[in-house]
């Protein structure tokens, strides 16, 4: 066995970032290969080309679960491991759930997960099932289970995995580290869907630690050669997008300015009316000089089948929030011509394909199995 092969493969968002997280390295660490994914740059976009606008999307659904949530469940469950925990707990909207269900069982410890009741994907249900989950459904949203979690939590030996747990932000944050490495640099403005606003909490925790360590704006050149290998140098010249966060118009209590207590949106990801990270995510807006805004369910959707048609990439529908906002800002001159824009795609498009199948533009077609039918087929549909 080539040594040097065996240890540069990829293990992991902790052994790639360890000594930027609060875990041990002799313990044991329970990961997936999270992380590492791919940074797509949107080039068919009508709009993004007019304006020159490099819009680049961050496909964090190409994560283990489908999710971006496995960057903060790799953290948190390896560290209640550490700790000797045997169970583990979240509310969710799908997931969360199906991130925690996948890490417990890889622990070998038990998960419980509390999920409004018949308002979660199917591929997301199937995923919390076939990982051995106990599935518990309200009768009630996912602010309901929340607060669920949090008293039983205090009665029985479970560790909450909610992004409350701030282990799960450190996880996250590790996604800004990944994109200034790549770029060489921050980009001007980073979009995502919020919902419980842990993740865009957790990206600027990440930025923020890159772009002080090294000094924002200020230059460091690589020290081995003149600047300009192919080699990934951590943030030489890293200063802080400023965060865009987009919620569903039925969802929206940053846009509100205040709860919202029956929250709805085709986007079930974000179905969330009482944000946890509600202090820190208006932290992160005024610091970063960024703004909330709100896109209503046919602009979610609209942006959903742009990218799957125009990109090739298939997102699930609270995803494409961020892409519909950032189109909206583009277009009115909010984000300025000649941005560098990163749009997070926070989960797989295969998480919620009944939603999918129902707004698709291409239909079905069915015919007799003869040559005739079938040539009959392509010649009347060719472009
Ligand atoms: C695809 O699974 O809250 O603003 O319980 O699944 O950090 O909450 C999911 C959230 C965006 C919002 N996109 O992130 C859960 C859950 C997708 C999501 C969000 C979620 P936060």
């Amino acid at each position: 066995m080539n040594e040097s092969v065996t240890s540069t493969r990829y293990t992991g968002l902790i052994k790639n970032y360890l000594n930027r997280l609060p875990i041990d390295p002799n313990g044991k660490i329970i990961s997936l290969g999270e992380g590492h994914t791919p940074l797509i740059q949107c080039n068919n976009i009508n709009i993004v080309q007019e304006k020159n606008i490099k819009l680049y999307v961050k496909f964090e659904g190409l994560n283990p679960t489908g999710s971006f949530k496995d960057r903060g469940m790799t953290v948190a469950v390896t560290k209640a491991v550490q700790e000797g925990s045997k169970a583990i707990i979240c509310a969710s909207t799908g997931n969360t759930s199906a991130s925690a269900a996948a890490y417990a069982s890889r622990a070998g410890i038990a998960a419980f997960v509390l999920i409004p009741d018949g308002k979660i994907a199917m591929g997301k249900l199937a995923q919390a099932m076939i990982h051995g989950a106990v599935v518990i459904q309200i009768r009630g949203n996912f602010d309901d289970g929340m607060r669920l979690v949090k008293e039983v939590a205090q009665h029985a030996p479970v560790d909450i995995v909610n992004s409350i747990n701030p282990y799960r932000l450190q996880g996250q944050k590790t996604a800004s580290f990944e994109i200034v490495d790549e770029l060489g640099h921050a980009p001007d403005f980073h979009c995502l869907p919020v919902g419980n606003a842990g993740n865009i909490t957790a990206h600027w925790i990440g930025y923020t630690e890159y772009a002080s360590e090294n000094g924002a704006l200020q230059t460091q050149a690589c020290n081995l050669c003149a600047g300009n290998c192919n080699f990934n140098h951590v943030a030489k010249s890293s200063s802080r997008p400023k965060m865009l966060g987009y919620q569903a118009a039925g969802s929206a209590p940053f846009l509100r300015g205040a709860m919202v207590d029956n929250p709805e949106t085709v986007a079930t990801a974000i179905r969330i009316g009482h944000p946890q990270s509600w202090d820190n995510a208006w932290c992160v807006s005024k610091e970063s000089g960024g703004w909330f805004d709100e896109c209503t369910d046919e602009e979610i959707l609209a942006a959903q089948r742009l990218l799957a048609n125009e990109e090739g990439v298939f997102c699930e529908p609270a995803s494409a929030t961020s892409v519909a906002g950032a189109l909206r800002d583009v277009e009115n001159g909010k984000i300025p011509a000649g941005s560098s824009v990163v749009c997070t795609l926070t989960g797989h498009g295969l998480k919620d394909p009944d939603t999918a199948i129902k707004q698709a533009t291409s239909k079905m077609i069915t015919i007799d199995a003869n040559l005739d039918d079938v040539k009959n087929a392509i010649l009347s549909n060719m472009p």
